[in-house]
């Protein structure tokens, strides 16, 4: 199904209460997609309302609209509304944990762009080749022929550099600049969007980012990069966990390596990003543990201790990825996140002082919390 069966399911439904739903921890791209949609809608003359959106990160905060978001609804409140959007996200098990049962009551319809997702709802339009589901929501506005306001224009513009890595990666393609050029049009301001997304780090961010570091292992000979940081982390430097702190692209970026893996122990299991360059299918590999996402990024959650998903996911990885590297040389995470704050007496995290083998110049003692 494509572009037009969303139409056609919208323009079946004139006035109708939308409730419209990204992902679970959402990010630039499907809150960016969400707001822009439901200010499409609303302007349409639909009651578009975006129900349990959870935690959204300091930066992002320029793309929300309070009075679009609401909280802790109940049953009746869900049997108010007519119709269900389920936006950059193809599959319920990915929603956020309250909007899940609606998914399933409710006539839905379903925009993405991740190759991995399967669908869910009456009308699909699931697009692996669009830069990101804020390129889709401006294609749908084109063709309906629905005008964008510049707030909306700002949040797909938002969602657009954002998934394109500020327009670097494979998936800018003419129909994503095409897109983007729409929003410029249509009053989006390109320094707004950088200013809040990349030009304010938070100091607890930037630690992370640090620490995340610190514990770098490089694997396959240099082709894997791999590292992890724990609810510990997240405490001492005063972080949601939710959130994404934009750290396995300092791993990618690392010459030489062809695949980032980074593991965050968000309390509620292991959340696992990979990375890739080249021939590498993180979206192949993660579907392996449940998960999915693009042949470049994708990601998983595995409810195991840290160092079972380490070992689990690497071993998995060096294998598929690098099999002429020998197997078995997966290093201990010697440091489980609940004692990663924990020092030998000199002041020396041991998980940093095993990562860093032969390199004591580089060892510095924990940092005090900001
Ligand atoms: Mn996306």
């Amino acid at each position: 199904m494509g572009v037009g069966e969303i139409i056609s399911f919208l323009r079946e439904k004139p006035g109708a209460r939308v409730a419209l739903s990204g992902h679970a921890r959402p990010d630039a791209d499907s809150l960016g997609a969400c707001f822009a949609l439901a200010d499409i809608l609303l302007s349409r003359g639909y009651r578009a309302i975006l129900p349990n959106p959870g935690f959204i990160q300091e930066k992002f905060h320029f793309l929300i609209r309070r009075e679009l978001i609401v909280e802790t609804v109940d049953s009746r409140w869900w049997n108010d509304q007519d119709i269900m959007g389920v936006i950059d996200c193809g599959e319920i098990s990915r929603l956020p944990d309250a909007n899940r049962d609606a998914a399933s009551a409710l006539p839905v319809f379903n925009i993405d762009h991740h190759v991995s997702s399967p669908g869910v709802g009456r009308a699909i339009w699931i697009e692996s080749s669009a830069s990101s589901s804020s390129e889709m929501i401006f294609r749908l506005a084109r063709a309906a022929g629905w005008s964008l306001s510049p707030s909306a224009a700002q949040s797909l513009w938002t969602g657009i550099v954002a998934d394109t890595g500020r327009f670097s990666q494979e998936n800018v393609t003419p129909e994503s600049l095409e897109a983007a050029l729409g929003c410029l049009l249509a009053g989006a301001s390109p320094v707004l969007t950088d200013t809040n997304l990349f030009q304010s780090v938070g100091q607890g961010e930037r630690r992370l980012q640090g620490r995340m570091l610190d514990r770098l292992d490089m694997l396959a000979g240099g082709r894997l990069a791999a590292s992890w940081v724990g609810m510990d982390d997240f405490r001492e430097f005063e972080l949601e966990p939710a959130g994404s702190y934009d750290l396995i692209n300092l791993l990618r970026g690392i010459v030489g390596v062809e695949a980032a893996i980074l593991f965050s122990d968000v309390g509620a299991g292991i959340k696992v990003s990979v990375r890739t360059k080249g021939p590498h299918d993180a979206a192949r590999i993660m579907a392996r543990f449940d998960g999915g996402g693009h042949a470049r990024a994708a990601g998983c959650s595995i409810r195991k201790s840290l160092e079972e998903a380490w070992r689990l996911v690497l071993s998995s990885v060096l294998d598929d990825f690098f099999p002429e590297t020998e197997a078995g040389v997966i290093p201990d995470i010697s440091v489980p996140a609940a004692n990663c704050n924990q020092t030998d007496g000199k002041g020396n995290a041991p998980g940093i002082r095993n990562r860093i083998r032969g390199s004591e110049s580089l060892l510095r003692p924990p940092r005090s919390p900001i």
